[in-house]
């Protein structure tokens, strides 16, 4: 076993009182997150992998540094996760403890499991409190397991091993010149890559602060970013709901101006919205690209040119190709010829948890990752992603979501006979979900608020369709494949 050090090495550092995690008025310095972690880490012992019910608070900042401090692995619940998909999650990764914020309700597949609470308003002698032991792990043991959507089926469980978080970061701090410094502000749900690795880990890695708005508003951003804040972290559609406020918002304007970053990120801004905030505020969002499998592949710099429509270049340590559809790599940069991004480097997650079947497909047998997602690279190395591969997969506010998934929960409804779900353009989710649907009584449809509901109750309220159509029978093909490009038409 190769030891490794904790990932925060601010947590042992000599500036206790360094402002770490914001989360509305309630907040901890260091030496505060270090007693609290220390205390909570020692109850983790003889744990393998334990559950984290991830609101966007600060006990599940506190939960799952924990957890990573104690050489356990989490992982993170949605709290609106419907019954099926948190059953399907539960069953598949199997924690064998919960934690949860003091008061917080659990659903009943959660109420059988052990239960810890993350105390965090009690005073500590944090003065008086020694962390935790360093952890007594290796860089490949599993730091996080987190649910992704594929085109089919249920969601897939995402190893991630602590190496794929420490070097993710470190390549971010270089390529965004991050420091200690910085104080981080974002509203991002805590339970996928985006909120958690990058909006929570990364500022305690580099001994910054992060200040979560609970829910993402833009007058959340500009208070923040006007009192000490220095780098916003967001979905497109945050983004583009900030672009709409510029016009009629001085105050937005003049925070958006002094920010030292704006980086976006999970799904493409629209080029349209990259202009309305330069235009505004005379600053440039920063895209970077990456995929729960892989953390962090590129990223225009800090010091890179913020060239709209691009996510800029591979990250430290990060291998990229472009591949054509025989599997050949497609040479040079020459900003026209589509291929397949496939990457490969520390950043990369294991494995999908107990579905060795879906791991050997996403890789070639020289050990790329295939993402999935098609793009071109332009003379000097940047990527431009054009499209992705599968026409089943949607992304709706940042979220990914299987169309398969939702289908299957559809066909669940008994008034729903056939179902197909498809994604179409939207300016503020990016896309979104619509549900084509032939009823099973022509004469008594369900209604499109009963479908959403069904769809919200059994899998997550994201991934609802937000349009239904009603048909009398679905386009298939001869071997009876619904035809969704004919749907679409
Ligand atoms: C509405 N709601 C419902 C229903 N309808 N609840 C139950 N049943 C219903 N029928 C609730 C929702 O839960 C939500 O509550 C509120 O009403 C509004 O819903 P919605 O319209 O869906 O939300 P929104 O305001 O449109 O959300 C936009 C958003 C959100 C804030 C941008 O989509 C978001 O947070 N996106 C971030 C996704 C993300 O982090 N992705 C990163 C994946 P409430 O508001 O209380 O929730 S990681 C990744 O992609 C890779 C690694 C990468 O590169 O980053
Ligand atoms: P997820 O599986 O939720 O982690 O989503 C990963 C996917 O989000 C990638 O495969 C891309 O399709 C998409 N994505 C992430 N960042 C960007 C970006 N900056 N531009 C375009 N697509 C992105």
């Amino acid at each position: 076993m190769t030891s490794e050090t904790s990932l925060f090495p601010a947590l042992r550092g000599t500036d206790a009182d360094r402002p770490a995690l914001r989360f509305g008025d309630r907040a901890l310095t260091y030496a505060e997150l270090a007693a609290r972690t220390a205390a909570l880490a020692a109850r983790l012992a003889g744990h393998a992998r334990v559950a984290v019910w991830a609101t966007a608070e600060l006990e599940t900042a506190v939960a799952v540094t924990a957890v990573l401090e104690a050489g356990v692995a989490a992982v993170p619940l949605n709290p609106k996760s419907g019954q099926k998909e948190l059953g399907h999650i539960l069953n598949d990764s199997a924690p064998t403890l919960v934690l949860a914020a003091p008061g917080a309700e659990l659903p009943p597949p959660l109420a059988d499991l052990p239960r810890l609470d993350v105390e965090t308003d009690r005073a500590v002698d944090a003065a008086a409190t020694a962390p935790a032991p360093e952890p007594r792990v290796s860089a490949e043991d599993p730091a996080l397991v987190v649910y992704t959507s594929g085109t089919t089926g249920p969601p897939k469980g995402a190893v991630l091993p602590r190496r794929a978080i420490t070097s993710t970061l470190d390549a971010l701090a270089d390529a965004w010149e991050w420091t200690g410094d910085d104080v981080l502000v974002h509203g991002l749900p805590l339970f996928h890559v985006h909120g958690l690795v990058l909006g929570t880990l990364g500022p305690l890695r580099r001994g910054g602060s992060v200040r979560h708005l609970g829910r993402f508003s833009t007058e959340g951003v500009a208070r923040e970013l006007t009192s000490g804040a220095t780098m916003l972290f967001g979905v497109p559609t945050m983004y583009h709901r900030v672009a709409g406020a510029l016009a009629d918002d001085p105050g937005l304007v003049r925070a958006l101006s002094g920010a030292r970053l704006l980086v976006s990120g999970s799904a493409a801004l629209p080029v349209h919205d990259h202009e309305r905030i330069t235009a505004a505020t005379g600053r440039r969002v920063v895209e970077r690209y990456g995929m729960t499998e892989t953390l962090m592949n590129t990223s225009v710099r800090a010091d890179g040119e913020a060239r709209a429509g691009t996510v800029g270049v591979p990250l430290p340590g990060v291998e990229l190709r472009l591949v054509e559809e025989d599997g050949s790599a497609i040479p040079g940069h020459d900003g026209e010829t589509v291929g397949e991004i496939q990457v490969r480097g520390p950043n990369l997650f294991t494995e999908y948890l107990n579905r060795p079947d879906a791991t050997a497909a996403a890789f070639t047998s020289d050990g790329w990752f295939r993402t999935g997602d098609m793009a071109v690279r332009e003379s000097d190395g940047y990527v431009r992603i054009v499209g992705r591969k599968a026409t089943d997969l949607i992304k709706s506010g940042g979220y990914k979501i299987g169309a398969g998934e939702i289908e299957n929960a559809l066909l669940e409804h008994p008034a729903v006979r056939e179902a197909a779900v498809t994604g179409e353009p939207d300016a503020d989710l990016g896309e979104r979900v619509v549900a084509w649907i032939v009823p099973a009584d022509p004469q008594s449809p369900p209604s499109a608020a009963e479908l959403a509901d069904h769809v919200a109750a059994r899998l997550a309220p994201h991934k609802r369709p937000r349009v239904v159509h009603w048909l009398d029978v679905l386009p298939r093909n001869d071997m009876g494949k619904i035809m969704k490009r004919a749907l679409r038409a």
